[in-house]
């Protein structure tokens, strides 16, 4: 059989092994793995690494924030930014709006994004108003035509009571879908704002001081418990601290169906990048906060007995301006600027780098964390493996190729880049999505509009068993 295109040579990361071999790709999918394939097409990857297209699960894109600001990117430039860095599929949020009914916020992202991504996408269902009419119905629609995820919140503006999060548990255990939460606990945030404030503490790093540890690791813990009894599975976002992991290890041992994710700005910064000069500190003013050290040493760790499955971006970004970070002034105090900052980009590169190139879990971790785990627990159907049978969102990387990130080099609407100064060594030099390619030698080929809503008629969570699967 003739193929349409051939990556002919490379060092190929599949489930089972990591070997040089060709890939033969027709129709949009991979066809074959093997050698002395014919194409009409042939690309050499020899002395390359081909991993699978990145899958980011966790992004936040054309969405209002909780502070009512409406993000820096649009899905044009979030997935052009993605490609660039490596990553083919996106999962990011239906953000229902206060007395918004849910299909009438899926209906809107939908269409936005079918005009805009210019790479494969799903939505979570971001629930902040459990009370708007048909709700209950509402929901369970939409999980079942394969929105099989939803999102919410312990805290924020938005945050859900534990009744009305029981209920939602209840609702999606039932119906198969996964239920993603930001857990942290609103009343000892609360305390420690007003806290600071009575003393006068507004800068950037004082932020880290008002989301105290004991925040995550309580509310880790209850979002564990509360998933055992409903039997509903529930995904830790963006994990932070040493103790919340220990929660999630003991639900895990239990038998609790939980899940759990970090970040790189968790893996690779500290808080001391809010500490710096003026107001500069509120580029990385992120929730949770960037920790400590031990912290670092903590999620590694954590990943590498599988208590964490997935690394996201949580690509949250808004401009170092008046229209983001400043929108409530030049000197805002910390509880009055957005949280969040861009990654949909980086987290690719960061993680290869740390993984790959430095050795750190190897190639197949690398491959395992950032594709493979996130496409089978969200269920995104052909997405994350080497495979015949998968949709050919191929990354090629070069090994032998470095760079330093600039101030703002990112293709985001952003403006700033969090990684300045960060050299990263081991760098994509093409991205297929569906064997079309949308990077080449740093050459943006992407279209907007031309990316696909990914359906997903199941979640994978008891379908595969990605855990405790260190190398
Ligand atoms: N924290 C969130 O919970 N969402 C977006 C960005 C952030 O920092
Ligand atoms: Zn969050
Ligand atoms: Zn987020």
């Amino acid at each position: 059989m003739v193929h349409d295109l051939i990556i002919a040579g490379g060092c190929v990361v599949t489930p089972g092994c990591v070997a040089v071999m060709d890939i033969a790709v027709s129709d949009g999918r991979i066809a074959a793995l093997g050698a002395g394939l014919a194409a009409r097409a042939r690309i050499d990857a020899s002395g390359l690494i081909v991993t699978p297209g990145g899958v980011d699960p966790h992004c936040h894109i054309e969405q209002m924030s909780g502070m009512g600001l409406f993000n820096a990117d649009t899905f044009e430039t979030a997935t052009r930014s993605a490609a660039m860095g490596g990553t083919t599929s996106v999962i990011s949020f239906a953000a229902q709006a206060k007395g918004q009914r849910l299909a009438d916020a899926m209906a809107d992202y939908a269409a936005r994004a079918a005009r805009g991504a210019a790479i494969d996408h799903a939505f979570h269902i971001l629930i902040s108003d459990p009370d708007v009419p048909a709700f209950e119905d509402d929901l369970r629609a939409l999980i079942k035509a394969g929105h099989r995820s939803i999102k919410l919140f312990t805290t924020y503006n938005i945050g859900l009571s534990d009744a009305a999060i029981l209920r939602v548990l209840r609702i999606a255990g039932s119906e198969g879908a996964l239920t993603c939460i930001h857990a942290e606990n609103d009343a000892i945030i609360a305390d420690a704002r007003a806290q600071l404030l009575a003393e006068g503490r507004t800068r950037p790093i004082d932020h880290a001081a008002s989301r105290p540890r004991a925040a995550e690791i309580e509310a880790v813990s209850r979002m564990c418990h509360l998933a055992e009894l409903a039997h509903a599975p529930v995904m830790i976002f963006h994990v932070s601290t040493r103790e919340a992991i220990v929660e999630i290890a003991n639900a895990r041992a239990r038998g609790a169906p939980v899940w759990a994710e970090t970040c790189p700005h968790y893996l690779f910064q500290t808080e001391a990048v809010l500490d710096r000069p003026g107001m500069e500190g509120a580029k990385w003013m992120c929730s949770p906060p960037q920790r400590m050290a031990d912290d670092q040493d903590a999620l590694w760790a954590g990943i590498a007995a599988g208590h964490l499955q997935i690394v996201s971006s949580d690509h949250a970004p808004y401009r170092y301006d008046e229209t983001g970070k400043f929108a409530n002034g030049f000197d805002a105090p910390f509880p009055a600027i957005a949280n969040g900052m861009p990654g949909l980009e980086p987290r690719q590169p960061l993680m290869f780098d740390a993984m790959v190139t430095r050795g750190r879990l190897g190639l197949a971790g690398f491959a395992r964390l950032t594709s493979e785990a996130p496409a089978a627990l969200y269920g995104l159907q052909g997405k994350g493996c080497i495979a015949p049978g998968y949709d050919a969102d191929l990354v090629l990387w070069d090994p032998a190729q470095s760079r330093t990130y600039g101030a703002n080099d990112l293709h985001d609407n952003v403006g700033y880049n969090p990684w300045e100064g960060t050299t990263i060594a081991g760098l994509p030099t093409a991205v297929f999505l569906r064997g079309q390619p949308v990077m080449r030698a740093g050459e943006y080929l992407g279209q907007p509009g031309t990316g696909r809503w990914i359906d997903r008629p199941a979640i994978g969570t008891r379908a595969r068993d990605l855990t405790g699967t260190a190398p």
